[in-house]
């Protein structure tokens, strides 16, 4: 193989690998909504308020598997759920979305935790929560897919 024709194989590995990081990540924010982000080993959304019975939307921004699982208590690592209500979990996941319901009837304050099953004490922080306020207002979304301003 000569110079040039290296350097046309060069040139045209680039511009696929253009595409391909363009064609691989929408830079739209998701809709209004509760949001717990994860990127890589971190929450950094660790604290969210939303009214009971909301919708939770998780969004995973890393291409490592995670979970978001309601913790017993918290960095206990155990699930976990308050009498008369199961615990919700995500299951494992990466780069994506996954949603769940908040029970309905939680008093305003309640304080629900958790957890990556996967890496438990290793997150940052290791637990996050969700406090049940029913004057709590959806906010934008993050970006859809890939890493948006939340990651590293
Ligand atoms: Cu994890």
């Amino acid at each position: 193989m000569n110079a040039r024709s290296s350097l046309r194989i060069s040139l045209v590995f680039v511009a696929a690998a253009a595409l391909a990081a363009c064609g691989g990540s929408s830079s739209s924010a998701l809709p209004p909504g509760y949001y717990i982000i994860v990127a890589d080993m971190a929450f950094p959304t660790a604290t969210l308020e939303a009214p009971a019975g909301a919708t939770i939307t998780v969004v995973n921004q890393s291409s490592m598997g995670h979970t978001v699982a309601q913790e017993a208590a918290r960095d206990g690592f155990t699930l976990g759920a308050p009498a008369g209500t199961t615990p919700f979990d995500t299951g494992l996941f990466a780069a994506g979305t996954r949603t769940f319901s908040l029970p309905t009837g939680l008093a305003d304050g309640t304080v629900l935790y958790y957890y990556c099953r996967t890496h438990t004490s290793l997150m940052v922080p290791s637990t996050g929560t969700i406090t049940i306020r029913a004057s709590a207002q959806p906010v934008t979304g993050p970006p859809g897919g890939g890493y948006g301003p939340y990651g590293p």
